[in-house]
């Protein structure tokens, strides 16, 4: 799909990733133009250092909206988060009213605060102002301190009632929106996440994840850019909320492994592949191709080399996985094994080999004997669809169970296969020459 021009304004705080830091290279990393008017130039955000510098650009507003109307700009869509003064909201809605049309979508996080505190920046009148401003968003993405500073509703920690938050949703509808996304709402300890309404369609639901204890600066500006970037990508709304949530958490996960201070923002980078991978599988679709050639089984020698070293790593020694490449899953052995009746399907997400399938017809059952993606393809859904595509499959073969073996230490893959509907039913190792054993279960899945 092509995409439109988005602007993003918000600061730019040079060190400690959040606002334009974290804005920029997520929606360009789903192939949008983004283009910036950077209201400020901090040395670093303002949450947890001390001494940072601070540079207002309000004053270069004019000038820039001045040439950009000469040049007869309008974007597709704009995205505010950070705003440091009454008087930049002001500009901003000013800014909104010239530069986008009757077809622009408008998207506000009005960043104020967090844990029921308005950030200390602020003074007790801003809310008001950010309030006007959200009057011209489409799309409305606050936390719940946020939108109860708005709303003149006192804060209360969560966990919330589902009444509380549909009482928030509800008195939104003063700002005339055509979504909201709350982040940070919980319904039960240990788990929070994000409750959204599209209020055109009606359509309204709920993203929860395991709570992680902390406080990671920027998160907001990670769901706020991933949460923009889909939705102009032409992702549903639940798809994008999905997206948002499930980058943010990952993101955490790795700052909080690495031990790294949590100032500085989170690793959201190396999760930016598999966005980009997850937003083209959604909006292309998955398709599976039967390998019937010389080039397709050279492309599925090309997939299993490179998907097992990253699916056997910590699982299998080093040398055993290069064994079985080679002997299991290089051309000829898979020549042979079509020869003998099996059926390989190569995965694809729009024109790209992403995985693959290799299953046998059997008298009564079907075996599943491979069933890989690439890592960066992993953990959003795919392989449900597989095990779908497969399911058909057998169905048209007349088979009504689907076997298959996997190793007992891949626990990411069992359940996997247990969240499709697989159940272990025996423990099996297997000798496969040189000294190496496949020590798997067997998990069945009816039709
Ligand atoms: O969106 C968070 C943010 C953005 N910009 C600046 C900030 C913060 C949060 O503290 O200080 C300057």
């Amino acid at each position: 799909m092509t995409h439109g021009r988005l602007l993003a304004i918000h600061d730019i705080s040079c060190v400690g990733r959040c606002s334009l830091t974290v804005a920029l290279p997520i929606i360009s990393s789903l192939g949008i133009e983004c283009s910036v008017l950077p209201t400020a130039v901090l040395s670093t955000h303002t949450g947890g250092f001390t001494g940072f510098t601070y540079r207002d650009l309000t004053s270069d507003f004019e000038g820039i909206q001045d040439h950009w109307r000469s040049l007869g700009l309008t974007f597709d869509s704009i995205y505010t988060g950070f705003l440091g003064s009454y008087e930049q909201i002001d500009m901003v809605k000013d800014l909104i009213d010239d530069l986008s049309s009757e077809v622009s979508t408008i998207y506000i996080d009005p960043v104020m605060g967090d844990i029921g505190q308005l950030y200390s920046v602020f003074d007790s009148d801003f809310p008001k102002g950010m309030f006007s401003l959200c009057q011209k968003a489409d799309v409305l993405k606050p936390n719940v301190t946020e939108l109860c500073l708005m709303l003149g509703i006192e804060y209360r920690p969560g966990p919330y009632t589902k009444q509380f938050i549909q009482m928030l949703i509800d008195k939104s509808e003063v700002f005339n929106l055509r979504k909201i996304v709350i982040t940070g709402v919980s319904y039960e300890n240990g788990k929070v996440g994000a409750v959204f309404k599209d209020y055109e369609t009606g359509e309204t639901g709920d993203i929860m994840r395991d709570q992680i204890e902390g406080y990671y600066h920027g998160t907001g500006d990670v769901f706020g850019s991933t949460l923009v970037g889909c939705l102009e990508s032409g992702l549903s709304l639940r798809d994008s909320v999905s997206c948002a949530v499930d980058l943010v958490v990952d993101s955490i996960i790795r700052t909080h492994v690495s031990g790294a201070d949590v100032r500085y923002g989170v690793d959201f980078e190396q999760g930016l592949c598999k966005l980009s991978n997850r937003v083209r599988a959604i909006s292309n679709g998955i398709g599976f191709e039967a390998v019937t050639t010389d080039y397709g089984i050279s492309r599925v020698a090309g997939l299993a080399a490179k998907i097992w070293p990253e699916a056997y790593d910590y699982i299998v020694p080093k040398g055993q996985i290069e064994y079985m490449v080679r002997n299991m899953q290089s051309f000829v052995p898979i020549s042979e094994k079509i020869k003998e009746g099996s059926e390989y399907y190569i995965i694809r997400s729009g024109d790209e080999d992403i995985g693959y399938i290799g299953l046998k017809r059997e008298e009564d059952r079907m075996f599943l004997s491979k069933l890989y993606l690439l890592k960066s393809y992993r953990g959003f859904g795919i392989s449900h669809k597989a095990v779908d595509f497969i399911k058909d499959l057998a169905e048209s073969y007349g088979l009504h169970k689907v076997y298959l073996t996997v190793n007992r230490l891949n626990t990411t893959a069992v359940n996997s296969y247990k969240r499709n509907g697989f159940k272990i039913v025996k423990q099996v190792d297997n000798p496969i020459g040189e000294g190496y054993e496949m020590n798997d279960f067997v998990m069945e899945l009816q039709v």
